[in-house]
């Protein structure tokens, strides 16, 4: 094992939330917490308040609700039962990133239930922000992660139908399921989010998408608030989508305009109109928004322990 990766064990378990009572005891003028999350991911989001309710971080509350997205074989576009990519294999990326714009990524990975996991270790142990492939998978064996099958029975049979015409169109809406980016906004004011995805179903081999790049996939800048992405990865990249919106909010947009702009930036310059882009987005305030190219894209929201379905506002 290289000098900076540190062994850890039970890293799959789950990580107990720890309350963090000298943060709270230091914040003043306390912003009542959020927790947001794409597309309907309530236990995603009842994972991550659960961290927040105890006053933990910001952090360990979107890693917890990216886990359960990861570790559900019903969620077809993310980690275990994620679609494969045209030549069956499962391929995960993901990102997390911290109130103090440390960031962590691995993209290309595959036999790995938690990517976001990985990442979050990439980012404390390593002094890299991005592991690929190979190095990845690497990287977590090193520090404890556990090699499973994730190409689910489901996912295999969709991949062998779709074989038979390899007809390569990329689906808006799959399901109203799909890749999960998760904000949150801790009792202590700090700001982390996560993203982690199987990417897009039968993609070619080593296509990675927007979710685990930094500015395109996630952002989070704890001065100002947090953006994340999901949809068609290659227009988010293009426009570094979840960057803009932060800035937009930097220069005095409301979640909700600075979701819209980066939207606008896409419909301007790209060929949009088949395809879904959706932003959601919070500030220091609390206060959030979310924007998309199609009607459909829904996004969970939590506060005070009580999630809701809000459908966001599309262009079109
Ligand atoms: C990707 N943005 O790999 C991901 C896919 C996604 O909703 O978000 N689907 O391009």
């Amino acid at each position: 094992m290289s000098s900076f990766a540190v062994a850890l064990t039970g890293l799959n378990s789950c990580v107990e939330a720890v309350p963090n009572s000298s943060n709270i005891n230091k914040v003043e003028n306390q912003k009542a917490p959020i927790v947001i999350s794409t597309w309907d991911n309530k236990e995603a989001n009842a994972a991550a308040w659960q961290v927040i309710e105890k006053g933990g971080r910001a952090l360990d509350a979107v890693e917890q609700g990216a886990r359960v997205a990861e570790a559900n074989p019903k969620d077809q576009s993310v980690g275990y039962g994620g679609r494969p990519d045209r030549d069956g294999n499962v391929t995960l990326d993901a990102c997390i990133m911290d109130e103090d714009g440390n960031a962590g990524c691995v993209c290309f990975l595959q036999r790995i239930m938690h990517p976001v996991s990985v990442a979050r270790k990439v980012m404390e142990n390593t002094p890299h922000v991005i592991l690929a492939g190979a190095g990845a998978l690497k990287f977590a064996l090193e520090v404890g992660f556990k090699k499973e099958n994730l190409l689910t029975d489901d996912s295999k049979k969709e991949w062998e139908k779709w074989r038979k015409t390899a007809d390569y169109k990329p689906m808006i809406n799959i399901e109203n399921h799909d890749t999960i980016g998760m904000l949150a906004l801790d009792a202590a004011g700090n700001i982390s989010g996560a993203c982690t995805t199987s990417g897009l179903a039968f993609k070619m081999q080593g296509r990675v998408g927007d979710s685990p790049i930094i500015g395109a996939g996630l952002y989070i800048d704890n001065e100002v608030g947090g953006a994340t992405a999901t949809g068609m990865g290659e227009a988010v990249l293009k426009s570094l989508g979840s960057f803009l919106v932060v800035e937009l909010m930097r220069q005095g947009l409301s979640p909700d305009e600075a979701c819209k702009e980066a939207v606008m930036r896409i419909v301007r310059k790209q060929k949009f109109k088949d395809l879904q882009v959706g932003y959601i987005a919070i500030n220091k305030d609390g206060e959030q928004g979310a924007f998309a190219i199609q009607p459909g894209f829904v996004y969970t929201s939590s506060k005070k322990g009580d999630s809701l379905l809000e459908k966001a506002p599309s262009y079109l």
